[in-house]
């Protein structure tokens, strides 16, 4: 029998067209129950004891990990898919040509079909949240509906969860309608849709987090990009990070990276010992995403919209960071790592060595060494295994993370990763050459990926899967935000992975980069001055600080070599 839908939200649902909206899904989904959440400590605990029960999580050891759980999602539902992934504008154009677009009726049937009664024996659980801070004008509210109680806990530690998010709605504010169904998790049946013009998004099939958080990727990026368009503002797929100079004084950095380039690592940074000594500390405003707007000092303020990291787990260690490896001793759910006996976690690049056996993340047994039927090392954790951790839990989390106006920032990093060509690091000559940079911002495949090795990908301010319309538009967008801004950040490409002849990192990369960044707030505040070579200002080896680095001869000069033939090779390739 169906349940009385209006009688389980009533209690809880002031708005008229947000009851509207959760009515309509229920009857075409026909979930056995409601749940609206109020972000309460007592409904985490609920909710945790339904997942318990359910199987979709497992209880960590106590002793090791408090009130750390673990997940598995299906076997072919481990990535964003975003060949599945489409912006459903009403014209194509409006898409552009590096989206898939799909026809916002055609789209809305083809889920349709798919959600109907796809929620019988399910809860459907009702998640008002908001991005950003609740009270700041820079945030925004969505309400996602989902079947996942997964989901429901990751978002109670992604975002702003509760009670607060519907009292900042009222009975008439305006939201994005998040909608998530599991469905069958079939990828034949999986489908990522984006509504700007309805402010909605629509994801079905799929449990895994960058397609089912609906408040991340498809928010807090493709939505909010188009939004920040027409509103005069930036979303952007950027860390915050914090830098305090011995004095005591702050400037803030963003940074955009292609995904899985180190990002989570840079936004956590630790300080090498000889600028620890010299008194530079890091804060932490975000890892992911920034929300930039234009300040009553014609510069830029950003907030990070998210209250949570949802990073990558293979290869986190103390010595990559430290500070990430301290965020997820407690509270944290993992995704996808290896299981082990006592009831601890795993993953391939661990501080302690391989357990003797495991469950992998498929639930197989496994032990170190162990071969896959085409010979190849089984790994024990998925390359792309996560960890959902509040961003309070990281020890160098800044204290203006709540911050209802954004931090100020100073410069913006667009960083790419390439064997050669870009130099460690070189300095815009203005804003509009800064959007060039960021524009033709790229990556090389290396050994670990598959594909041929060195190939370039060209991913525009790292957000070439996340722009929410014309990335032409996006462009302009960039341009026509520095014609608006009196004092616009400096603007910064950086590359930490140039390699020498035998392919060897010449850079050590990690806290070491904080010596460019140091470079970098001198630029800010006028005081050094840069090299002027053709592709940007570089800086003198005078005024960054290498001591205690013990760079190889001549390896700060192979660093930045500018070579002619090359540059002349990245001109035609960008403008392919
Ligand atoms: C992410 C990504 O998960 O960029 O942050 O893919
Ligand atoms: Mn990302």
């Amino acid at each position: 029998m169906t349940p009385n839908y209006v009688s389980l939200i009533e209690p809880f649902i002031s708005h008229s067209s947000l009851k509207d909206w959760i009515l309509e899904v229920a009857n075409l989904a026909q979930p056995d129950s409601i749940c609206v959440l109020n972000g309460s400590e007592s409904e985490k605990t609920r909710l945790e004891a339904e997942a318990l029960a359910s199987g979709e999580l497992v209880k960590l050891n106590p002793a090791v990990l408090p009130g750390c759980f673990y997940h598995r999602s299906s076997s072919n539902d481990v990535a964003r898919t975003e060949n599945l992934t489409y912006i459903c504008a009403q014209n194509q154009k409006d898409a552009g040509p590096t989206n898939n677009w799909m026809d916002p009726s055609e789209a809305y049937a083809k889920a349709v079909k798919i959600l109907a009664g796809s929620m019988r024996g399910r809860t459907l659980y009702v998640i008002p949240f908001s991005m950003g801070p609740v009270h700041s004008a820079f945030s925004k509210i969505g309400v996602e509906l989902t079947d996942s109680v997964y989901v429901a806990l990751n978002m109670r530690i992604m975002t702003r969860v509760g009670q607060a998010a519907l009292d900042r709605l009222g009975s008439d504010g305006v939201y994005t309608k998040c909608l998530h169904g599991k469905a069958d998790l079939d990828i034949n049946r999986r489908l990522v849709l984006h509504f700007p013009q309805d402010n909605a998004i629509w994801s079905v099939g799929s449990g895994y987090g960058g397609n089912a958080l609906l408040g991340k990727k498809c928010l807090a990026l493709r939505i909010a990009s188009a939004l920040g368009r027409k509103e005069g503002w930036m979303a952007e797929h950027m860390l915050i990070l914090g830098v305090e100079k011995p004095d005591g004084t702050k400037f803030y950095i963003a940074a955009a990276f292609p995904s899985a380039c180190g990002k989570t690592n840079l936004a956590m940074l630790t300080p090498p010992e000889t600028l620890r000594k010299k008194g530079y500390k890091i804060w932490t405003v975000g890892d992911d995403i920034a929300w930039l707007h234009i300040n009553e000092q014609g510069g830029l303020s950003a907030i990070n919209p998210e209250a949570g990291c949802f990073g990558v787990v293979s290869g986190t260690n103390s010595k990559s960071n430290i500070n990430a490896m301290r965020m997820i001793g407690k509270n944290t759910i993992f995704t996808n790592v290896a299981l082990k006996k006592d009831g601890t976690v795993w993953w391939e690049g661990h501080d302690d060595p391989a357990p003797d056996s495991a469950l992998d993340w498929k639930a197989e047994p496994w032990t170190p060494g162990l071969k896959g039927v085409d010979g190849k090392l089984v790994k024990a954790a998925h390359p792309n295994s996560r960890f959902t951790a509040s961003i309070r839990q990281c020890p160098c989390v800044s204290s203006e993370v709540d911050n209802e106006f954004g931090v100020p920032i100073s410069a913006i990093l667009f960083g790419g990763r390439r064997a050669g060509v870009a130099p460690l690091v070189m300095e815009s000559f203005s804003w509009n050459h800064g959007v060039y940079l960021g524009a033709t911002m790229a990556s090389e495949r290396t050994a670990a990926q598959t594909g041929n090795v060195g190939e370039v990908r060209r991913d525009p301010m790292a957000m070439l899967p996340f722009c929410g319309y014309n990335m032409g538009e996006y462009f302009e967008h960039w341009i026509n935000m520095g014609r608006k801004m009196q004092r616009p950040p400096r603007i910064y490409h950086v590359n930490w992975f140039r390699t020498d002849e035998k392919n060897n990192l010449l850079w050590p990369g990690f806290g070491e980069n904080l010596r460019i960044l140091e470079w970098i707030l001198q630029r800010c505040e006028g005081r050094v001055n840069a090299i002027e070579s053709p592709v940007g200002g570089l800086p003198k080896v005078k005024d960054v600080d290498l001591s205690g680095l013990n760079l190889g001869p001549g390896v700060w000069d192979q660093l930045f070599v500018v070579n002619k033939k090359e540059w002349l090779e990245e001109q035609r390739a960008q403008e392919e």
